[in-house]
């Protein structure tokens, strides 16, 4: 399958060999009182990608392609939480304090849970990490070659924290990686204007840019 469409040149991928990876859509960044609001952004701009976003996950999941959602979450005695992370800024709540979603950032809080249109499915891998990053103390990479999975399609939030460090990884670890452009979003337009440009420059150093609608067309178009 080819997205012709990809930046800076076409992308080629076998569904089989490719898994949809949703980062960190949870209430913790997407909902006020979560811990993007306590760092003091203005969460409402992460909705705008939902609508692109549970429409490549339908379609994905229709293919039968592989889906990973992960979470960004500490476990409640916050021994995964380093000292720098959680005293990192002057945010309103810290990292494991009591919020109106229950405690920020840790695992099993209403407000770590992924918001409820994207929702795993069964049998769905979720990963919850400690870390910015997809591939940091987590079993992922190992999940995905056990899979045989060669590629991996991104989305989620945000941009140029989770998105793109996760993307960084698994660029290391040998994947050819797409970031589809409207499904992915930050609470600083200018960050991720940045990161799809640096993604794809110097011949997709990083990895390649698409719109969804780019994968929904591939996906339906006849094998
Ligand atoms: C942040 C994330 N921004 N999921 N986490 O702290 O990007």
């Amino acid at each position: 399958m080819r997205l012709e469409q990809a930046n800076p040149f076409p992308y080629d991928f076998e569904v089989a060999k490719t898994a949809l990876v949703l980062i960190d859509m949870q209430r913790d960044f997407m909902e006020p009182g979560g811990f993007g609001e306590t760092l003091g952004n203005d969460v409402s701009l992460l909705q705008a990608i939902v609508p692109a976003a549970k429409a490549v996950l339908d379609a994905w999941r229709q293919a039968g392609g592989l889906v990973v959602h992960t979470r960004e979450a500490h476990c409640t005695d916050l021994s995964d939480c380093p000292p720098a992370k959680r005293n990192r800024g002057n945010p309103t709540l810290r990292i494991g304090d009591e919020g109106p979603m229950g405690r920020v950032l840790v695992a099993g809080e209403p407000g770590n849970q992924i918001i409820d249109v994207l929702a795993p499915a069964e049998g769905e891998i979720v990963i919850d990490k400690p870390g910015k990053g997809a591939f940091y103390a987590t079993a992922l990479h190992e999940l995905l070659q056990r899979r045989g999975i060669t590629h991996l399609l991104f989305g989620g939030v945000t941009t140029e924290v989770c998105v793109q460090t996760s993307m960084r990884e698994a660029n290391d670890r040998g994947y050819d990686c797409l970031l589809l452009e409207d499904c992915t979003e930050s609470y600083f337009p200018a960050f991720k204007a940045a990161t799809l440009d640096m993604v794809r420059a110097q011949g997709a150093i990083v990895g390649w840019t698409a719109p969804g609608a780019a994968l929904l067309a591939a996906l339906r178009r006849p094998a």
